[in-house]
């Protein structure tokens, strides 16, 4: 078994590389890029550039390791029929959902600006999971790959820390998944909310999850047997 044990709160971890799923979420143009539905709510889309690059670390050290790698993309078929009126409707966005913006309709699956940023774009046969709301669980098959795989823990990445980050873990945490995210590999357009979003997985002995970093957990994937020599 291909185990490697991780520094976390409040714990550390002990994780068998062969079952455990790189997850990472929403790293989208319309999340990280102006133009896109992130900005079109009124944020600074500039405070999520900072997960790119220890992502992109945890990504190749998790390809190396031989690591399952999974992908997330919230968006919507384009005739909306899987987009919720009350999700529409939300807010006083300067553009909605559907709306074409300047990298696309925003948060419409094929458009420029529903896809994933180039620093951490998919490889070969990653799957990438289209998902309708903020948790990779609801209305996507996602559950099914991972059983499938004999999938039991998931290190979760991306954005955003407090919104699909966390409803990701506590969808998954229900399901019986032990959950492990690496924080600077996630970001918030509200630094207060990230900050107390990552408290909130490992509170109360790791209520949701456990939380590390990436220095940490690269080094612990370094340091993996190969899974094919294991
Ligand atoms: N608005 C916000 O913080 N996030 C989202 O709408 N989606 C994700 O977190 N991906």
């Amino acid at each position: 078994m291909p185990r490697i044990e991780v520094p976390a709160v409040p714990e550390p971890i002990a994780l068998d590389t062969a079952r455990t799923a790189v997850v990472i979420i929403d790293m989208q143009r319309d999340f990280l890029e102006p133009g896109g539905f992130g900005a079109s709510l009124g944020n600074d889309v500039s405070l999520l550039r900072k997960a790119v690059a220890p992502c992109r670390a945890l990504l190749a050290a998790a390809r190396a390791a031989g690591l399952l790698v999974i992908h997330t993309r919230e968006g919507h078929r384009p005739d909306l029929s899987d987009a919720p009126p009350a999700k529409i409707a939300r807010g006083a966005p300067s553009l909605r959902i559907g709306d074409l913006g300047p990298m696309g309709r925003i948060l419409v699956r094929g458009e420029v600006g529903h896809d994933i940023v180039d620093e951490l774009y998919p490889e070969g046969d990653e799957p990438v999971i289209d998902k309708p709301g903020k948790g990779a669980f609801w209305a996507t098959d996602l559950h099914s790959i991972l059983v499938n795989r004999y999938i039991e823990n998931l290190i979760v990445c991306g954005v955003t820390t407090e919104v699909c980050v966390h409803t990701t873990v506590r969808e998954a945490n229900d399901r019986g998944f032990r959950c492990l995210v690496p924080g600077d590999c996630c970001a918030s357009y509200i630094p207060e909310f990230h900050e107390t979003g990552l408290r909130m997985i490992a509170a109360q002995g790791g209520i949701f999850g456990w939380v590390t970093d990436s220095a940490a957990l690269i080094a612990a994937l370094d340091s993996a047997p190969l899974r094919a020599a294991a």
